[in-house]
């Protein structure tokens, strides 16, 4: 069994993984928009990716006997001003969902809840990877300025990214 606390808590946090399929698909549309398909498909794996995320979640919240309460997703911000904002963008949501589980975390100790902190576990290591990935993405961009010859060979290896389901 959940608590009230951590069941809400855990809705919550599903939303926000929900968002994040939904903000990032809206960067690939964005990506396409501007003909840099492989950052697009860097983006709609990264959306496979948060979509996997939500329903690890979901499932879980079963697994404890939870319900799961889906409420609606905000809209996505769909204007960016080049790739750079983009990737500083997919950086700054993904601190703030490093924060939320974080947060998320302190429920469950505060509930002493040991499954829960268990589970939470994933998302923790898996933020670590996913700020360090954005993080390096960003830093290349800056090292070619976001233009010219670069950003389209950076275009072509992201282009090769495929999503591999999680487990
Ligand atoms: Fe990229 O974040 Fe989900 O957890």
């Amino acid at each position: 069994m959940l608590t009230k606390k951590l069941q809400d808590a855990l809705n919550e946090q599903i939303n926000k993984e929900f968002f994040a399929e939904y903000f990032y698909l809206s960067m690939s549309a964005y990506l396409e928009s501007i003909e840099m398909e492989g950052f697009a498909n860097y983006f709609n794996v990264q959306a496979q990716e948060e979509h996997f995320h939500a329903m690890k979640m979901f499932n879980f919240v079963h697994d404890k006997g939870g319900r799961v309460i889906l409420k609606a997703l905000k809209e996505p911000k769909s204007e960016f001003t080049s790739v750079t904002n983009v990737i500083e963008e997919s950086l700054k949501h993904e601190r703030y969902v490093t924060k939320s589980i974080n947060e998320l975390m302190d429920v469950a100790i505060k509930e002493n809840d040991h499954s829960v902190k268990s589970f939470l576990e994933w998302y923790v290591d898996e933020q670590v990877e996913e700020e360090a990935t954005i993080s390096r993405l960003l830093a290349k961009l800056k090292l070619i300025n976001g233009e010219g010859f670069g950003v389209l060979t950076l275009d072509n290896q992201l282009g090769m990214r495929k999503y591999t389901p999680g487990t």
